[in-house]
C-alpha cells in the first residue's frame, strides 16, 4: 500500500534532519518537509527516528551441526530479525567437501526459498579449493553472491594459507570480497587436548583453548597473506584488542583492511564462564567473550569510526538438549549464540543511550556500510529516493526487558536475559509492506532473496 511517513526524524550517517518519506509500492518516491498527502495513508511518525531497515552481516540459519541443526531455521531467525527491525539478513553457505560452489548456494536456496520474513542473500564459505571452484566464481557473481568467507579453524572448513593467498586474488579478480574466521585452528586442537588432559572438561574450559594470542595470530597471518595478494580483506567477529591492535598497524601502513564485531562482544565478557555448573555453556561460541579491556577497546574502536559492520554471527541452540551434549566435554558443546533478533535495541541502548556512539554512527554500522560493502546500496541500506522502502520507525523512548520468555527467536534461552533497553523498533517497512507493527510480525513470509552485484541495485 502507499503510504506517508509524516514529521519523523530521518537518520543518516552524514546527518540526521525533520523529514516525511512518501512510498509508492516497493519504493521512495519522495523524501521531504512538509509532504502532502495525495490519497495514500498517512502515518504520523512524530517522535519518532527514522532508520534504513537495518542489515545483519551474519546469521547461521537452519545450520548442520551433525546429528541435529540450529534452533533457528530461516522462517524463525528471519521472523526474529524483523521483530528487531532487521530487513536484510546474510547468511553463510558452505561448500562441503568435495560439492560444487553450485551445489551448496542451490542447498541453502532450498532451506530459505519460500520462508524468510525479511530479505536475505548469501556468502560463500570456500572449503575446497581447486581449479573447477575457481572456474565457478563468475558463477557466483552471476547469482548475486560477491562475498565469501574462509575458516583459518575447524578441521572440516579450515584451508591452508596457500590457499588463502589464491582464493584472495581469484576473489579479487572477480570484484568480490572475502571475510575470515581468524583463529589457529591447530592450536586450538593442541590447547584442548591438553585440557581434556587435565580434566578440564566443563564449558569454562572454552575460552582457555580459545585465548587472545589465538585470534590475533592469525588476524596478523591473514594480513600478511592479504598485503602480499595485494587484495583487501574482511575480518569477521573481532574480538579482541591484540587482534584490533594488529589491523590498525596494518591500516596505518596503508593496507586496506574492514572489521566486523558483534553485539556479544561490546556487552557481555567473560566472567560469564564463572557461571556454575553448565550455564556457561550459553556463551560458548568463538571466539569466546573476552574480558573487559577487550570489550573498551571495542566501544573506543567503534566509536573512532574503525569498525566497519556489526553483525550478530546468530548461530542458536537450545540450552536444553543442544548445548548439553557437551555436559562432559567441553569441545562438544555446540559453539554459538542467539542475536539476530536483539541487535538493534542492544547497540542502541547500550551504545547511543550511553553516548559512546551516535544515532548516526549507529546507523552506519548497521545499515548503510554492510549495503556498500556487500554490494547492495543504495537500494538497502538508504532512505534515499529510488531506494526499497525498508524502514524502521524507532521509538527512542520505549523501555522494554529482554527475556526468552517474550522473544520471536526460537530458541530456550537469550544470553541477554534481564537487560533493560530503551529505544525499540516500533514499525517496520519491508520493500513498503508495513510487515511488524506494536510487537507483532503481521505479514510474515515476504522475504525475497537479494541478487547482489556491483552497483547494489
Ligand atoms: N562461531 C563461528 O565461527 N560460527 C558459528 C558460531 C560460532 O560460535
Ligand atoms: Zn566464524
Ligand atoms: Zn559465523
Amino acid at each position: 500500500m502507499d503510504t506517508l511517513l509524516q514529521g519523523g526524524t530521518i537518520v543518516t550517517p552524514q546527518g540526521s534532519f525533520a523529514g516525511d518519506i512518501r512510498v509508492r509500492g516497493e519504493r521512495i518516491t519522495e523524501i521531504g518537509e512538509g509532504l502532502i498527502a495525495q490519497g495514500e495513508k498517512v502515518i504520523p511518525v512524530e517522535g519518532k527516528l527514522l532508520f534504513p531497515g537495518f542489515i545483519d552481516t551474519h546469521t547461521h540459519f537452519d545450520l548442520d551441526a551433525g546429528s541435529f541443526h540450529t534452533a533457528d531455521d530461516f522462517a524463525t531467525g528471519t521472523r526474529a530479525a524483523i521483530a528487531g527491525g532487521t530487513t536484510v539478513i546474510l547468511d553463510f553457505t558452505t561448500q562441503e567437501k568435495g560439492e560444487t560452489l553450485m551445489e551448496a548456494l542451490g542447498n541453502w536456496h532450498r532451506l530459505a526459498d519460500g520462508k524468510c520474513s525479511c530479505d536475505y542473500g548469501f556468502h560463500m564459505s570456500i572449503t575446497d579449493w581447486n581449479e573447477a571452484v575457481r572456474k565457478e566464481l563468475p558463477l557466483m557473481t552471476r547469482e548475486g553472491v560477491t562475498s565469501y568467507k574462509l575458516y583459518m579453524a575447524y578441521d572440516n572448513l579450515k584451508v591452508s594459507d596457500g590457499e588463502i593467498f589464491e582464493i584472495l586474488q581469484a576473489v579479487e579478480h572477480e570484484g568480490g570480497i572475502i571475510g575470515v574466521h581468524c583463529e589457529n585452528g591447530e592450536l586450538i586442537t593442541e590447547l584442548s587436548g591438553q585440557l581434556l588432559a587435565r580434566g578440564e572438561t566443563g564449558p569454562e574450559a572454552h575460552p582457555k583453548a580459545r585465548p587472545a594470542e589465538i585470534e590475533a595470530e592469525a588476524v596478523y597471518r591473514l594480513l600478511t597473506i592479504a598485503r602480499m595478494a595485494g587484495t583487501p580483506v574482511n575480518i569477521v567477529h573481532l574480538s579482541t584488542r591484540r587482534a584490533y591492535e594488529v589491523v590498525r598497524a596494518a591500516r596505518a601502513e596503508g593496507q586496506r583492511v574492514y572489521v566486523e564485531s558483534c553485539p556479544q562482544y561490546f556487552l557481555l565478557e567473560d566472567s560469564k564462564y564463572e557461571l556454575a555448573g553448565f550455564e556457561s555453556a550459553k556463551y560458548v561460541l568463538s571466539p569466546p567473550l573476552r574480558k573487559q579491556e577487550d570489550v573498551d577497546c571495542l566501544w573506543k574502536a567503534l566509536a573512532a569510526g574503525e569498525i566497519d559492520t556489526i553483525g550478530t554471527d546468530h548461530c542458536s541452540f537450545h540450552f536444553h538438549g543442544q548445548k548439553e551434549r557437551g555436559l562432559k566435554d567441553f569441545t562438544k558443546i555446540p559453539n554459538g549464540l542467539p542475536g539476530v533478533e536483539h541487535r538493534p535495541v542492544l547497540m542502541y541502548t547500550y551504545g547511543v543511550g550511553t553516548g559512546k556512539i551516535t544515532k548516526e554512527q549507529f546507523c552506519g554500522v548497521l545499515s548503510e556500510n554492510p549495503a556498500k560493502l556487500f554490494d547492495m546500496y543504495p537500494r538497502k541500506g538508504a532512505l534515499m529516493v529510488g531506494s526499497d522502502a525498508d524502514i524502521v520507525v524507532w521509538d527512542p523512548e520505549a523501555k522494554d526487558v529482554i527475556s526468552a520468555g517474550t522473544q520471536v527467536q526460537n530458541v530456550d534461552y537469550t544470553p541477554y536475559e534481564g537487560m533493560k533497553i530503551k529505544g525499540k523498533p516500533v514499525q517496520v517497512f519491508l520493500r513498503g509492506t508495513l510487515v511488524y507493527r506494536e510487537g507483532q510480525v503481521v505479514v510474515p513470509g515476504q522475504g525475497r532473496y537479494v541478487h547482489r552485484g556491483r552497483s547494489g541495485l
